[in-house]
C-alpha cells in the first residue's frame, strides 16, 4: 500500500506533469518525484516534450546519489523501450532505486511492460496509485495511443435553431467575440486544427491562435480533394498538412503517423456529420448563440435517423456562458475533464 507521503508526492508529480511548459504533442505529460525513506523530496522533474528526457531521468539526475535506496513516484508506468530516449526502467535500476510507485499503466503498446522489468530487477513496484487522476492528465494522448488515431474534438458554433449559415450562405460571426477568443485557446491546446477544402475555400481561415498570450500554434490541416486557391492563408503557411482524401479514417491515421495526438475539427457540416456518423468524435464543443435564422445550413445534416428511438445521445460534461454565448462540452462516453487543475 502506498503511504500518505507517497500519495502526497504523487499529487506533486501530477502538478509537475501539468506545468504549462509541458507542451502537448506526440508524448504524454509526465511528472516524477524521488523521495527518501523519511519522505523528503530529493529530486523532481517533468517531461518537456518529444526528444527531451523523460520525467524519471530528470528527477533521478536532480536526486544524484540520493536516489540510491529511494522511492520514485511517477504519474506514468516507466517505459521499457528505446524511443527517442533510452528506457527509464534501466535508469531507475542503475540509480539503485528501491521502490517505484506509478499511477497510470502505460497504454502505449510500444513502451509498456516497464513494471515487470522493474520487478524482475528486484525493485518493489506498485501501480494504479491515483490512477483515476492520471488518465485525466493525458485524456487525449491516452485515447490516441490506444486507437492509433488522434483524439478528435469537434467544435460547432450555431444559432438556437442549429444553423451555421443563413440562407444566402453568409456564415461569419454567428458566435460573439468572447466565444471566438475561446476557440483560439482551444486551438492552442490541440496539436492540429482541421477543416475541409470547402471551408478552406469559402472562409480562407488561418486556423491559428491569435491571442496575444498565445505560445503554441497548432498545425493547420486541410482535408479533401478540391483545390484551394493559391493565395489562401493556409497555402502560405508551411506547417499546413494537406490530406487529399475524403476517407476520414485514412486521414486520421495519417495525422497520427505525423505525431498528431489531438485534432480540433472546425470544418463545416459535411465533415461534422461524417465524423459523428463514423463515431469518431471524442469531445463535442458546441457554442449556442442566442440568435435565430429560421433557415440556412444546419450544423449537422442527415445522420440517417428516422425515429427518435435511434437518436444520438451525448453526455454533458460542462456548460458555461462565454460572453453572450453558451458553451456545452459533451462526449458520447464518460466525461473526462480537460484540466488537471480542476481536481488538484
Ligand atoms: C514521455 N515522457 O516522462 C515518460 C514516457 O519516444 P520516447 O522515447 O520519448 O518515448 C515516448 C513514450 O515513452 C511515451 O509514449 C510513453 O509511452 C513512455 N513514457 N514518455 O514522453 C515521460 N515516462
Ligand atoms: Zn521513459
Amino acid at each position: 500500500m502506498a503511504t500518505f507521503g507517497e500519495f502526497d508526492a504523487m499529487r506533486h508529480a501530477f502538478a509537475l506533469a501539468a506545468e504549462p511548459e509541458n507542451r502537448r504533442g506526440p508524448n504524454p505529460r509526465v511528472g516524477c518525484v524521488v523521495i527518501d525513506s523519511a519522505g523528503t523530496v530529493v529530486g523532481e522533474g517533468s517531461h518537456r516534450g518529444i526528444g527531451s528526457p523523460h520525467a524519471e531521468v530528470v528527477a533521478l539526475a536532480a536526486a544524484g546519489d540520493a536516489a540510491r535506496g529511494a522511492t520514485a513516484i511517477v504519474t506514468l508506468e516507466p517505459c521499457s523501450h528505446t524511443g527517442t530516449t533510452g528506457p527509464c526502467t534501466q535508469a531507475l535500476i542503475d540509480a539503485g532505486v528501491r521502490r517505484v510507485v506509478y499511477a497510470q499503466t502505460d497504454p502505449n503498446p510500444l513502451a509498456a511492460g516497464g513494471a515487470q522489468v522493474l520487478a524482475d530487477a528486484g525493485i518493489d513496484v506498485e501501480g494504479d496509485v491515483l490512477a483515476h487522476l492520471a488518465e485525466r492528465i493525458n485524456p487525449e494522448w491516452t485515447v490516441a495511443v490506444t486507437t492509433d488515431r488522434p483524439f478528435v474534438t469537434l467544435k460547432i458554433a450555431a444559432t438556437l435553431d442549429g444553423r451555421v449559415a443563413a440562407s444566402d450562405g453568409s456564415s461569419q460571426w454567428i458566435s460573439g467575440p468572447a466565444a471566438r477568443k475561446y476557440v483560439h485557446q482551444l486551438r492552442s491546446e490541440a496539436d492540429a486544427v482541421l477543416v475541409g477544402t470547402g471551408t478552406a475555400i469559402a472562409d480562407n481561415p488561418s486556423l491559428n491562435d491569435r491571442r496575444s498570450e498565445s505560445s503554441h500554434q497548432p498545425r493547420p490541416v486541410v482535408l479533401g480533394r478540391r483545390d484551394v486557391p493559391a493565395d489562401s492563408s493556409l497555402r502560405s503557411n508551411p506547417d499546413t498538412i494537406w490530406l487529399r482524401t475524403n476517407d476520414l479514417s485514412e486521414a486520421l491515421t495519417d495525422l497520427f503517423e505525423q505525431g498528431i495526438r489531438h485534432v480540433l475539427v472546425e470544418g463545416g457540416p459535411t465533415i461534422a456529420t461524417a465524423l459523428i456518423e463514423a463515431d469518431l468524435v471524442d469531445r463535442l464543443i458546441w457554442f449556442v448563440s442566442p440568435k435565430l435564422l429560421g433557415a440556412g445550413a444546419s450544423a449537422i445534416s442527415q445522420l440517417g435517423i428516422s425515429s427518435v428511438d435511434a437518436v444520438l445521445e451525448w453526455t454533458i460534461g460542462d456548460v458555461k456562458t462565454v460572453g453572450e454565448d453558451v458553451c456545452l462540452v459533451m462526449s458520447r462516453k464518460e466525461y473526462v475533464p480537460e484540466q488537471i487543475s480542476e481536481i488538484i
